[in-house]
């Protein structure tokens, strides 16, 4: 390819996108060319520690063999059917995954805000076909800094000006309320007949790694039952082991009425998302009411089968638990010296720090930048806020040394 010559450096890659590619991110300035278990490497060579695991969707590691071999081996079979027929992978799939989950039924999609997009037209017809809403009155429940994906519904409920502004007119239908707060739920609940359903991160992810007070699942849950209200969980970047359990919802043993799951679920090797209810709900959605053209396609029903052994086979949510627990106490050490860190905070591998510098401030990317130098990637959510999310493959060696890396980094930025 004649005009791949003279593209060799990293300057080379980055004015290739800043010229070709829409300018939709900010990225840390490193290319990457190559990734292996935690590690990637850039197009110089250069090692690094990868703290973000593509927002927690490389949970079980770049290349985790049993899943690349997965995919490839389903590549060179059948690839792609569309649902207009069957294939021999999906069913096999579709009884794994909700026998695992503890639900009659999958829809399967592809990314995670198709996921959610699906969830939010199942709730709406569950609402006027079985809890007698009257057709189009349906409204459903979200959270103040909530972040569910980037789709023109989606972002019609955002709070972050950023991800909304500029893109009206938005879709209605849709009551925000304060993350945390489960009387506020009750407070509609109890005086809005018109309620569907409830859709809610266990932990806030993008906002940055919020991680609700005990018991809030649990009440959230009660209160859903209660009001029949279909609790909604967006584990699309808290699933998949990310913080010590399967789901985040297994730390109070919440089971909800929809869970929607994406990310890891294709173990960061193709687009894997799922939507999983029991029947009295999912069965509201008759042929041709909803579909995608590679949704439930066998390359990926075969990936997300190999991606969620490997998260059972090799206790990836135990050692993120052991591992997260770890990370945070280290990193409290430090912090307890810190000018800079003001807190540490998550659960399992999805942790933040939060730097004692305004939202505005480029404090944060410039520790990213720093981290980069000595060898970790990582990036900033909201500002202030440097988001760590290795693969939950890490070894309790390879964390201390990433420990090491983080803190010698910010000590840099305390003198
Ligand atoms: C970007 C954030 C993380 C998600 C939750 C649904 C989706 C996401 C809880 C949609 C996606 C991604 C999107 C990506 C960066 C990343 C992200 F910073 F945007 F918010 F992880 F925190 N629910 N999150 O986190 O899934 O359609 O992307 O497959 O848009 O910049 P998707």
């Amino acid at each position: 390819m004649s005009f791949l010559k003279d593209i060799e450096s990293t300057a080379d890659y980055i004015g290739l996108e800043n010229k070709y590619g829409a300018h939709n991110y900010h990225p840390l300035p490193v290319v990457l060319a190559k990734g292996e278990g935690v590690y990637v490497w850039d197009v110089e060579g250069k090692k690094y520690f990868d703290f973000l695991s593509a927002y927690s969707a490389l949970n079980q590691g770049h290349g985790h063999p049993k899943i690349i071999n997965a995919l490839v081996k389903q590549a060179q079979t059948l690839a792609l059917t569309s649902r207009a027929f069957y294939n021999d992978q999906l069913g096999l799939y579709e009884k794994y995954i909700t026998q695992l989950f503890g639900f009659d039924k999958v829809l399967p999609m592809n990314t995670g805000a198709e996921a959610v997009e699906t969830a939010l037209k199942i709730c709406r017809k569950w609402a006027y076909e079985k809890k007698g809403i009257s057709e189009g009155e349906a409204q459903i429940i979200v959270c103040d800094n909530n972040f569910h994906g980037r789709t023109t519904t989606i972002i019609s409920f955002s709070s972050d000006e950023e991800s909304r502004g500029g893109f009206g007119p938005y879709t209605s239908g849709f009551i925000r309320i304060p993350y945390d707060d489960a009387l506020a739920l009750e407070m509609v609940l109890s005086t809005n007949n018109n309620i569907a359903g409830f859709l809610v991160e266990p932990i806030q992810g993008e906002a940055g790694v919020f991680v609700p007070q005990e018991g809030y699942l649990s009440k959230i849950r009660e209160i859903c039952t209660k009001y029949n209200v279909l609790l909604m969980v967006d584990e699309v970047q808290t699933g998949m082991g990310r913080t010590g359990k399967l789901l985040a919802v297994n730390h109070e043993n919440v089971q909800p009425d929809v869970l929607i799951l994406g990310k890891a679920l294709s173990g960061g090797v193709y687009p894997v998302s799922a939507v999983l209810a029991n029947d009295a709900v999912m069965n509201v959605i008759k042929p041709g009411q909803h579909g995608s053209t590679f949704g439930g396609n066998p390359i990926a029903a075969a990936v997300a089968v190999a991606a969620l052994q490997v998260i059972e086979d090799e206790k990836l949510a135990e050692n993120a638990e052991k591992l997260g627990r770890l990370f945070r106490e280290r990193l409290n050490e430090y912090i307890a010296e810190s000018k800079i860190v003001k807190l540490v905070r998550g659960k399992g591998l999805l942790n933040a720090i939060v730097i004692n510098d305004t939202e505005k401030s480029e404090t944060a990317f410039n520790i990213c930048l720093a981290l980069r130098d000595n060898g970790l990637l990582a990036k900033p959510t909201h500002g202030n806020i440097i988001r760590f999310a290795p693969p939950l493959i890490i070894t309790e060696d390879q964390l201390i040394e990433c420990v090491d890396i983080i803190v010698k980094t910010l000590e840099a930025f305390d003198n």
